[in-house]
């Protein structure tokens, strides 16, 4: 094989790659997210960090960086739907492997959130109240805290 012919050939496949990995990444998200959640679920996502806790949305990782310097920084979340709603919960852990559990809808995480790997869990509220979601794992010396809110509404 000359040259040419494999430089043709790696330009191929480099394209290739470039081209295909948006699909690849699309083709991934919807695996995590799975193909039945119906769009008008209600979305949320939880990020566990050991020292902020739940927090909603995702961590910067420039905060990951500098957790050290603002521990003090604790507000847990609070997730607010209505009653028949269905939920779903994007669990991402930003640094060592969390857990989940919300009891009062039976729905448990026990084989752990790890970084890197989101987890999709989904549920219907089907009773209004207050109710407390946690870490199930044990992930560190505020590990108490990883709690938060779903409160369902009528
Ligand atoms: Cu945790």
């Amino acid at each position: 094989m000359n040259n040419k012919k494999a430089d043709i050939i790696y330009f191929a496949l480099v394209m290739f790659v470039i081209v295909a990995l948006p699909f690849g990444i699309s083709a991934y998200d919807k695996y995590l997210w799975g193909e039945k959640i119906p769009g008008d679920a209600k979305l949320f996502s939880l990020t566990g960090h050991t020292q902020k806790g739940w927090v909603l949305g995702s961590i910067k990782a420039v905060d990951v960086l500098t957790d050290g310097l603002n521990t003090k920084v604790f507000t847990p979340p609070v997730i607010k739907v209505n009653k028949g709603d269905r939920v779903v919960l994007k669990l991402t852990s930003s640094d060592v492997v969390h857990g989940f559990s919300l009891k009062d809808f039976g729905v448990f995480v026990n084989d752990g959130i790890h970084p890197g790997k989101p987890r999709m869990i989904s549920f219907v509220a089907d009773k209004q109240g207050v109710f407390t979601f946690a870490c199930n794992a044990i992930c560190g010396k505020h590990h108490e805290n990883m709690s938060g809110t779903i409160i369902v509404k009528a």
